[in-house]
């Protein structure tokens, strides 16, 4: 045996001890311990374990686009610390009406044309009034009846709004945690952590599939972003899709001068979410701008299998749609579902 080899094998052996648990037993929670504990692997052995989970389940070289659309921007009366919309905040994001359906229509077109199967709507709302609902209802149907997987991300929805969208042929919609409940507090007073668990409960008993997820480098410890995972992976079920962002820091917001995140704590929270949601769309989501391509490249070892696909995010930017073709090529990776059927 070479010395290569019993390095090989003496690194498995010395694998440290961090307790398995089935994510969303009943019985059986992540403790915000035993995901502490995944961040703390040596990074081979987080990426190993993400990728042995993400192969059980996916085809690892495929990765999901989904393309955003905000249809109402600016102008929200929440206080959100890191959001360019917040009436509050001088960020330069001009207040504007909801956009008209064919206006949403033909950018739906352009990004299945593009290659997007999904596309997802954004609206800078605290919580949608039953006539907006009515709005994007018709929205949605429009973008469905293309052959598009649809997304909504609209703020709090009151009793019945899910049922409504559902009928129009919503697949999912985003509302996401953001962070850890103990950290939640110094980032958004306006509304509470409870209030978006129950808007995901809604969301879940009217039958949509739910996208939530988070947003690390908010200056959160590495607890606080254990404590986000946790949460997420102990929603039951977990969710189907978990957007995981890296802050953009925007000028004019609260978090503008925050700290960059080391970008292998960013890949390692992709391992984390994967090995804790197994089954999820992992989503690698707003930031992708700031990070390079090697680092994108660690997130799709890490278990990353969808992307936002499309110039800009909501109001931030995003690379170029032939940016990311060229970076798959690059990978030998393709776009299309990445479940193993
Ligand atoms: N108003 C709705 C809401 O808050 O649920 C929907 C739109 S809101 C912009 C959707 C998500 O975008 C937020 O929950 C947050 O996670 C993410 N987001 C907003 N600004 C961001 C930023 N600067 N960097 C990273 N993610 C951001
Ligand atoms: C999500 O988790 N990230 C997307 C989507 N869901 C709606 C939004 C990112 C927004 C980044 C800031 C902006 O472009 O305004
Ligand atoms: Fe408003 Fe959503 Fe931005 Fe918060 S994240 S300020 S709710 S648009």
């Amino acid at each position: 045996m070479n010395t290569q080899q019993e390095q090989t094998i003496t690194l498995h052996r010395s694998r440290p001890a961090v307790p398995h648990f089935a994510a969303n037993d009943k019985t059986e929670r992540w403790s915000v311990d035993a995901i502490e504990a995944l961040f703390q692997l040596p990074f081979p052995e987080l990426l190993f374990r993400a990728q042995t989970v993400h192969r059980e389940h996916f085809n690892p070289t495929h990765v999901e686009f989904a393309t955003l659309l905000s249809v109402k921007t600016g102008g929200c009366p929440e206080d959100c610390g890191y959001c360019p919309q917040a009436a509050q905040y001088d960020t330069g994001v001009e207040a504007s009406k909801m956009m008209a359906l064919d206006q949403v229509l033909f950018a739906a077109k352009r990004a299945q044309d593009a290659g997007a199967t999904r596309f997802c709507m954004g609206a800078a709302w605290r919580t949608p009034k039953d006539r907006d609902i009515e709005k994007v209802a018709e929205l949605v149907s429009a973008v469905k009846g293309l052959g598009l997987e649809t997304c909504a991300t609209l703020g709090m929805l009151n009793e019945g709004h899910a049922e409504q969208l559902r009928d129009a042929g919503l697949d999912y919609y985003n509302h996401n945690l953001d962070t850890a409940p103990d950290f939640y507090g110094d980032v958004i007073t306006t509304r509470d952590y409870q209030d978006r668990l129950d808007t995901l409960a809604r969301v879940r008993h009217a039958g949509v599939k739910v996208c939530s997820g988070g947003i690390v480098g908010m200056g959160e410890s590495h607890r606080q972003r254990a404590g986000l995972i946790a949460e997420l992976a102990n929603l039951s079920p977990y969710p189907e899709s978990v957007p995981i962002n890296n802050l953009v820091r925007v000028e004019g917001t609260p978090l503008a001068n925050t700290a960059p995140l080391d970008p292998f704590e960013f890949v390692r929270t992709i391992a984390v979410a994967r090995i804790t949601m197994p089954k999820a769309r992992v989503r690698l989501s707003a930031g992708r701008q700031e990070m390079g391509d090697a680092i994108q490249a660690l997130c799709f070892l890490a278990g990353a299998n969808s992307i936002f696909y499309g110039d800009k995010l909501l109001t931030t930017g995003n690379p170029d749609t032939q940016a990311d073709l060229d970076l798959l090529a690059r990978l030998g990776m393709q776009r299309g579902a990445p479940e193993v059927v």
